[in-house]
């Protein structure tokens, strides 16, 4: 597997690109979590749409590895094994695209990020993290957000092992922020003391990313 290959230019990510300068989809409202399930600006779909930089990754879990480093009291490479051995979750949560489609009911298997954190120790000047793809793709994260409840590392959807065209054979699921933070094929969870920009948030998306306060694009 190569090493950090550079994320590839396709149709769809100039596209996206486009929308973040134009502010494509704003509605200018804000919502929440409790009071409305679907965000503003979002619609519904049935199916799973695959959105990703073009090219997909084959790693096979006999080939795939986590590394977790950084600013934590015990730093990981965990393989298939070391991973599977960790403590099972299973959650349901709703998916929401910053390309305005949103999932409901998505039944994931995995590892919480809570039984990450408490297995690596992050330190005290631990702030944000820095999640790096097989493909090259990075995001960024506030420890807080990648240490949200209902957050999961996941292996396995509807009760199958994920495919690859979704991120298999591990990605990251954040439910309350938009997709683009549940980097498919996850290959190094790096903790830092800053919150720098990942591949998105270079390219005219928002920091964060809240659905329901439509944080869709970097303010300037
Ligand atoms: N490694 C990696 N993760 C990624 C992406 C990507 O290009 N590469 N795209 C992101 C975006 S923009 C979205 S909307 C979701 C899409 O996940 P899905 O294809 O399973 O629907 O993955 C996110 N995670
Ligand atoms: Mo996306």
């Amino acid at each position: 597997m190569a090493e950090d290959l550079p994320p590839q230019d396709s149709k769809l990510t100039a596209t996206k690109r486009k929308w973040a300068d134009e502010g494509k989809f704003l509605t200018g409202r804000v919502s929440r979590p409790e009071t409305d399930r679907l965000p503003p600006g979002q619609h519904l779909v049935k199916n799973w749409p695959v959105l990703d930089l073009g090219q997909q990754p084959s790693v096979t879990t006999a080939q795939w590895k986590l590394e977790i480093r950084g600013l934590v009291h015990n730093p990981q490479t965990l393989d298939w094994a070391a991973f599977q051995a960790l403590p099972q979750t299973e959650m349901r949560s709703d998916i929401h695209c910053v390309t305005t489609w949103s999932r409901y009911d998505n039944d994931w298997k995995g590892v919480s990020t809570h039984d990450l954190l408490d297995l690596v120790d992050p330190t005290e000047d631990a702030y944000s993290v820095m999640l790096t793809s097989y493909d090259g793709y990075t995001t960024n994260l506030l420890l807080s957000d990648f240490a949200a409840s209902d957050a999961i590392i996941v292996t396995a959807w509807e009760g199958k092992p994920l495919t690859e065209e979704h991120g298999g054979p591990v990605r990251l699921v954040v439910p309350h922020l938009y997709f683009w933070k549940s980097a498919k094929w996850l290959r190094r969870i790096e903790f830092l003391n800053h919150d720098f920009a990942g591949f998105w948030e270079e390219n005219g998306y928002h920091m964060r990313g809240d659905p329901w306060k439509e944080e869709r694009y970097s303010e300037d």
